[in-house]
């Protein structure tokens, strides 16, 4: 038999999925197994849409295969063309939906203080061409939502939120997939909920929710009826039943994330070149991700110096979001990606470095990492 290395010599990843115990899933596969339903809004789908919408606190929810079709998907429930208006500060996801449906993405900068689209310089970005602003609640932490609705409401704009790391968050109290005409959701196996592969958009009424489980299912509207070229993004019965069971730990994980989350606020304040963002105010966060930045000339080191020494003591943080979507070769052509439209959302991702943080990650394990990064000798 092969000895299990020690697990202080496991490498640590940015993050690492929460799972159930296998035993508290099995009972749920047994039913898969029994009743043959194994996608296509069976029993579980139906159950887990439920209990999300409860959980979540928002009126309807759609759930799908993942966060990248919602995204393509959601835009196509709102019937958005011509230019959008979106973050460069992203995963890749954000903009490939726009490129999917035909769609011009033009890039407008982030404020320094969350690194979310900044709302203050989305007027200068509208045209007549102009249909949607398609921001992001980087980290998990809310973009500004009343200033967004106050834009949109003037520009006669829809909203479609990538709130892809928002799981659970909360802000003034409210569900923050309540904000906009419509959010996205992603549950895939990096984030704080996972159903190993999964997403959802969320809207705000029951026609709207019809469309689109509608154009999640090729567009059926009935057995004969097709009311557009829709796609297939189903989330199937085995990843809704692990979604169920996932719920059922969702508190105490996130209560585990809060401490590493704390622990890393307190260790890394203070230390010269090293800036984190501020807590969120009336926010209940997730502590999706733990980015830090830095300043190299205050530091001593660069980022990607820093970066390399952790990757040496196999601790693989990573670079959440560098390069910026607008350097990609795809749309790099895009006047909005000239660098000087773009200079914070550059600052950031150079800056940029994302530390371990998931329920499982240990004191000491934690600590390493904090202690590799103080002294930067
Ligand atoms: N919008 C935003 C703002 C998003 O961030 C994302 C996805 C989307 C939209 C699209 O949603 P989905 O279509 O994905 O539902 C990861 C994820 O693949 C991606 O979901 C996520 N954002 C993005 C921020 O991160 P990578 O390429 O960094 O993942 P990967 O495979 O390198 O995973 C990171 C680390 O996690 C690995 O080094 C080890 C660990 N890991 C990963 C997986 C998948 C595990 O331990 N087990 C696993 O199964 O993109």
């Amino acid at each position: 038999m092969t000895k299990k290395p020690k697990a202080h010599n496991n490498p640590i990843y940015v993050t690492q999925p929460s799972l159930p115990e296998l035993q508290e899933f099995i009972p749920y596969l047994q039913k898969i197994w029994d009743n043959k339903i194994l996608t296509n809004n069976g029993p579980f789908h139906q159950q887990l849409e439920k209990e999300l919408a409860q959980f979540l606190g928002v009126p309807f929810i759609s759930l799908f295969a993942n966060g990248t079709l919602a995204l393509v998907t959601a835009l196509q429930v709102l019937r958005i063309t011509g230019e959008v208006i979106t973050t460069p500060y992203s995963f890749v996801a954000t903009t490939h939906s726009l490129w999917w449906n035909n769609i011009k993405p033009v890039f407008v900068d982030i404020e320094p203080e969350f690194g979310n689209l900044d709302p203050e310089k989305i007027e200068a970005a509208i045209t007549p061409k102009t249909t949607a602003i398609l921001p992001v609640h980087v980290y998990g932490n809310p973009c500004k939502v009343d200033k967004m609705k106050e834009i949109a409401d003037i520009y006669g704009l829809k909203v479609i939120y990538d709130a892809a790391h928002c799981f659970g968050v909360k802000h003034k109290g409210v569900g923050i997939c309540n904000y906009g005409d419509l959010s996205i959701l992603s549950f895939h196996a990096t984030k704080v909920f996972n159903t190993m592969e999964g997403g959802a958009i969320i809207c705000h009424d029951e026609a709207t929710k019809k469309r689109i489980d509608y154009l999640k299912n090729f567009g059926f509207a009935g057995e004969t009826t097709i009311m557009a070229p829709g796609i297939n993004s189903k989330m199937n019965e085995i990843q809704a039943a692990l979604g169920l069971v996932q719920l059922n730990h969702y508190d105490e994980n996130i209560k585990k994330r809060k401490d590493i989350a704390s622990t890393y606020r307190k260790e890394l304040t203070n230390i010269k070149g090293i800036s984190m963002l501020p807590e969120p105010t009336e926010t209940d966060s997730n502590y999706a991700y733990f980015p830090i930045f830095i300043n190299e000339k205050e530091f001593g080191i660069s980022r990607d110096q820093l970066y390399e020494k952790l990757k040496q003591h196999k601790i693989f943080a990573r670079r959440y979001f560098y390069p910026l979507i607008s350097e990609f070769s795809m749309y790099k052509t895009l006047d909005s990606s000239n660098p000087s439209n773009l200079p914070t959302a550059i600052k950031l991702a150079e800056q940029v470095i994302c530390l371990p943080i998931y329920p499982d990650l240990s004191k000491s394990n934690t600590s390493k990492i904090t202690d590799l990064i103080t002294n930067n000798a």
